[in-house]
């Protein structure tokens, strides 16, 4: 996601925080934050550059028109070492976030790795960031997004969202956060402890949600798109209600999982 989709990932997870996760995150946060989630959300994209090792973990890739995900086989970055991807990264910064709170002090930065999970849990629920390696997930498809040369990752990180707060929110990201929360409290009420829960005693489940992920890229993102493609108003209209529920269910599992590590 771009700004404005890691910023309505967390902003939903920090409003789900239970008292000891959110004492947690307000002591681990920067304090430039102004304990504010949401604004340093992106802050894992700014760092690509100086932190040249994070920028595989963004994203996996899977075999093309495949439309499923493994660990083992899709987990790797472009050397073909193992866990370097989305899934292994959200992984290894719970394990080091389970530190929290310990007599002997993590060796870890948990200011940084809070930051990161936060920025990965929002990017594992773009379908795209699970998308195929033959494009890179979606990087190599030029479209255009109405009558802007645009590459259809980028329709996805972006263009969908700020179509959407312009047509619906008067440019207020904050009403179409609360417009999600309004759907997560009654349209998919019944749905979210099962977005919730995972497989016994794990902490996170990521490799689930990026199976979710590739297989809305196969059945939305990809469909029907080629080459050259025009995206307008039935792109548009049929697909923003795949990107509110990625967004949504990026956010009640930022806030499940970090409920779940210091809690
Ligand atoms: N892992 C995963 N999904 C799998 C296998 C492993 O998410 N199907 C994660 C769990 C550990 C890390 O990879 O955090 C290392 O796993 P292992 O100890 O199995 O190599
Ligand atoms: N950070 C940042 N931008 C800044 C200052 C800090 O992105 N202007 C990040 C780097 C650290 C984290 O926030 O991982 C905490 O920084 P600090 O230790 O400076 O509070
Ligand atoms: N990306 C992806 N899959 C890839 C390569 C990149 O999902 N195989 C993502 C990461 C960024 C965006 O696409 O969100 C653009 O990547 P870059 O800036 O590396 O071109
Ligand atoms: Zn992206
Ligand atoms: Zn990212």
């Amino acid at each position: 996601w771009g700004e404005d989709g890691h910023a309505i990932v967390c902003k939903i997870a920090q409003s789900r925080l239970g008292d000891t996760a959110s004492e947690a995150v307000k002591k681990l946060l920067p304090e430039y934050a102004q304990n504010d989630l949401g604004s340093v959300c992106s802050w894992a994209d700014h760092v690509k550059f100086i932190f040249q090792w994070s920028s595989a973990l963004h994203f996996a890739d899977t075999p093309d028109n495949l439309c499923n995900f493994q660990y083992n086989r899709d987990c790797k970055d472009q050397n073909g070492e193992q866990g370097r991807c989305v899934v292994g990264a959200i992984n290894n910064y719970t394990n080091q976030l389970l530190g929290y709170g310990n007599k002997v002090k993590s060796q870890y930065n948990l200011t940084q790795a809070l930051l990161f999970l936060s920025h990965f849990m929002g990017d594992v629920h773009q379908p795209l960031h699970v998308g195929f390696l033959g494009d890179k997930g979606g990087n190599t498809i030029d479209v255009h997004w109405y009558t802007k040369k645009q590459n259809l990752h980028h329709v996805w990180d972006d263009s969908i969202i700020e179509t959407a707060e312009e047509r619906f929110y008067d440019s207020e990201i904050g009403d179409f956060i609360n417009a999600i929360q309004e759907n997560i409290t009654n349209e998919w009420a019944s749905e979210v402890t099962g977005w919730e829960t995972c497989n016994s005693n794990q902490t996170t489940c990521p490799d689930i949600y990026a199976s979710e992920s590739i297989k809305a890229a196969c059945q939305w993102a990809y469909k029907g798109v080629t080459e050259g493609s025009v995206l307008g108003d039935d792109y548009f209209s049929s697909r923003l209600p795949t990107v509110n529920l990625r967004l949504a269910q990026g956010g009640v599992r930022l806030a499940a999982t970090l409920n779940r590590i210091f809690g």
